[in-house]
């Protein structure tokens, strides 16, 4: 999304999540973590949202992406970063995939019931 908002140059490619293709080996080997996004650049791989974003904010100053270091306009913006990544995403993944949070079948109902109590 930054990379399009920006009109930055870049290529997407899909990473199928129903037939699991970040689980393959050719994947694995971009992103050991198996999950999406991975960033490919100048020959290097870099993985965790967060991370990217950080790196298409700082090398990409003209754009103006990210407030000045030491303001309190940087600390809000990691504030809300880190919220999205630490805080929101993974309710979110538990509402959205409670399959994958429990091996009890009856219990997605209420991993789902308990992830929709959160709060913005
Ligand atoms: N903390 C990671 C989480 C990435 C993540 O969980 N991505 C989801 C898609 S939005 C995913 O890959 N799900 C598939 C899976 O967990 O197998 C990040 O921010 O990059």
């Amino acid at each position: 999304m930054l990379l399009a908002e920006k009109q930055l140059n870049y290529e997407l490619t899909l990473v199928d999540r129903k037939t699991e293709a970040q689980k393959n080996p050719e994947y694995l080997k971009l992103n050991p973590t198996g999950r999406i996004p991975t960033l490919a650049f100048d020959d290097q791989i870099i993985y965790e949202s967060a991370a990217i974003c950080l790196l298409l904010c700082e090398r990409h100053p003209d754009k103006k992406l990210i407030p000045a270091p030491g303001t309190i306009e940087r600390a809000r913006f990691y504030q809300w970063l880190f919220y999205l990544n630490a805080s929101l995403q993974p309710e979110l993944m538990v509402y959205f995939y409670p399959q994958k949070h429990t091996a009890v079948d009856g219990l997605f109902l209420s991993a789902k019931t308990y992830s929709g109590d959160f709060r913005l």
